[in-house]
């Protein structure tokens, strides 16, 4: 595998960072995960708009402009051939010293790796996800805000520890008024009545590009799409609940807290959007070529 270091294609093995690098001393840096799709990359400009804009939030200035990374991106895939992978895009701050300060670090290290995607086993696509609410509430936003995809994930390794132990893949995360925010790596959607909602980015989640297109592409369809705050309650009353992230897409959910969330298997609404979303993100995005 070649993976691209500061514009620079190298061999996986000479793909090393400094120990004194501080997005391994403080997970100090951003980072995007994308998808690429039949030879081309979805959401790639969406993508690189909230890369930037993360690391706008730590004040981590990106030393080369958004065209300069969206080539190297598709360099790095076409490198590595991955028509149909994960990329992985990584800013950290840099080199610096045994010490907080970030503006000593000079020169943030720019990495891009195209792999293989892991998913979700296929057969939860048809039976849909058990999972339970975690204890551990999502980052106050005041303290580390959800929106910034930052390279500090503690929180949400947490939530899935939480989710591993309980014989489940992932859990919910409540924000810390009690309101749901979403998933460990997923946004969440409740489905009542036919109208679609699902919490507010202040509710302290990640601005999911694919929740974006979900709300669209529902929209479309000529359902209700309310961006609400949600409780518990709300999750366990609901006709259907669905999560969707870049890895996921969009995937069911059929069991919270060993309580059975409507008819207990994919709803209608869910399996029309997620059939939806398939077709139209390999249907879409920038060329590799
Ligand atoms: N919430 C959180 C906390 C996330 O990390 C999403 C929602 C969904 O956002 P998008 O923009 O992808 O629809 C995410 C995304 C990984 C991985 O390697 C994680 C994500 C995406 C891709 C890969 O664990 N999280």
């Amino acid at each position: 595998m070649k993976i691209c270091m500061n514009g620079r294609l190298v061999p996986e093995s000479a793909a090393k960072i400094s120990v004194f690098d501080h997005g391994l001393l403080y997970g100090d840096g951003v980072f995007e995960g994308i998808r690429s799709y039949n030879g081309r990359v979805f959401a790639l400009d969406e993508h690189i708009d909230r890369l930037y804009r993360s690391a706008k939030a730590i004040a981590l200035e990106i030393p080369i402009s958004k065209q300069q990374i969206t080539k190297d991106v598709i360099r790095t895939c076409k490198a590595n051939k991955t028509m149909n992978g994960y990329i992985r895009l990584v800013v950290t701050r840099g080199v610096g010293t045994l010490g907080l300060n970030p503006f000593i670090c000079k020169t943030p290290q720019i990495i891009i790796i195209a792999a293989k995607i892991q998913l979700y086993p296929k057969k939860l696509y048809d039976t849909g996800l058990k999972v339970i609410t975690a204890g551990t509430i999502r980052n106050h936003s005041e303290a580390c805000s959800p929106s910034l995809k930052s390279l500090n994930y503690l929180n949400n390794v947490l939530g899935k520890i939480e989710a591993i132990n309980a014989g489940c893949i992932e859990a919910i995360m409540l924000n810390q008024q009690g309101f749901v925010s979403e998933a460990t790596g997923d946004n969440i959607f409740a489905v009542t009545n036919g109208c679609l909602r699902t919490p507010p980015t202040h509710a302290g989640i990640l601005d999911g590009i694919t929740r974006k297109v979900v709300m669209e592409l529902a929209t479309q369809n000529g359902y209700e799409v309310a961006e609400e705050t949600l409780m518990r309650y709300d999750l366990y009353t609901a006709d259907e609940v669905f999560l969707t992230g870049t890895a996921a897409e969009v995937i069911a959910v059929v069991d919270i807290d060993r309580r059975k969330i409507g008819a207990g298997q994919p709803g209608i609404i869910t399996k029309k959007l997620a059939k939806q979303f398939t077709a139209y993100a390999r249907s879409v995005g920038t060329p590799i070529k």
